[in-house]
């Protein structure tokens, strides 16, 4: 069996892919878009109606929305060690964290992003944006807060969290007034650790070449 990630530089299918890197799993890429002023693939559209990455086909089936996906994947592999299994004390912190991460982080880069999706003139937009951009702030905090001084998200262990996190800060646009991370020193300290992994460099090389990122 082979996975089919329709992906697109810069999306959240980077993060999936990681993820398949670290599971060894085999899996094809199809190459689509995020940008929603050009077409995406049918069978993409037909899988997940609102148009974004990523989404994943297995077998006869697919998914969408990357924290489900995430937590399907790493529990569809258990031997590749990502996910605390459902009867271990971190579970709890790995379920909460990458839902927030879903729900809060990534609705606050929505409204920097997608500001239409939240105003209903084009008039509203840049106030979308600048709430985003607080919002950035906020939601980092928390997590940041959350981390402490743990080594990994979880705590002594890597676990997809992190790859999730990397791949959040992969989208804080500095320039465009969002906070950078070392405004949260435990997120970058796990950022860069996240950043040495040979998945990480393999699925992000091209990415950090265009984007100038230190590597
Ligand atoms: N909640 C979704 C959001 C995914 C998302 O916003 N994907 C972006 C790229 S990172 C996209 O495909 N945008 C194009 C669109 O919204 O049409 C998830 O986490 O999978």
């Amino acid at each position: 069996m082979t996975y089919k990630l329709y992906y697109d530089l810069g999306s959240a299918a980077m993060g999936i892919r990681v993820i398949l890197e670290e599971i060894g799993a085999p899996y094809e890429i199809v190459q689509s878009t995020k940008d929603r002023s050009k077409p995406r693939p049918p069978e993409q559209m037909t899988a997940n109606p609102n148009g974004w990455l990523p989404v994943l086909f297995w077998d006869e089936h697919s998914m969408y929305e990357a924290a489900a996906i995430t937590v399907f994947l790493c529990d569809r592999h258990p031997e590749a060690g990502l996910a605390p299994g459902v009867n271990k004390p971190e579970r709890g912190l790995y379920l909460q964290t990458l839902t927030y991460f879903s729900n809060s982080v990534q609705n606050a880069f929505q409204l920097y992003y997608y500001p239409d999706r939240f105003a209903d003139t084009p008039e509203g937009e840049p106030s979308a944006k600048r709430r985003g951009i607080k919002r950035l702030r906020e939601t980092w905090k928390v997590i940041d807060d959350q981390i402490g001084d743990n080594k990994w998200v979880l705590g002594n262990h890597f676990s997809a969290a992190d790859i999730y996190l990397f791949m959040l800060t992969t989208w804080l646009d500095v320039p465009g007034g969002h906070p950078s991370t070392s405004e949260f020193p435990n997120v970058m300290r796990i950022a860069d650790a996240t950043m040495e992994r040979p998945s990480v460099k393999f699925v992000y090389e091209e990415w950090i070449a265009k984007n100038k990122l230190d590597c």
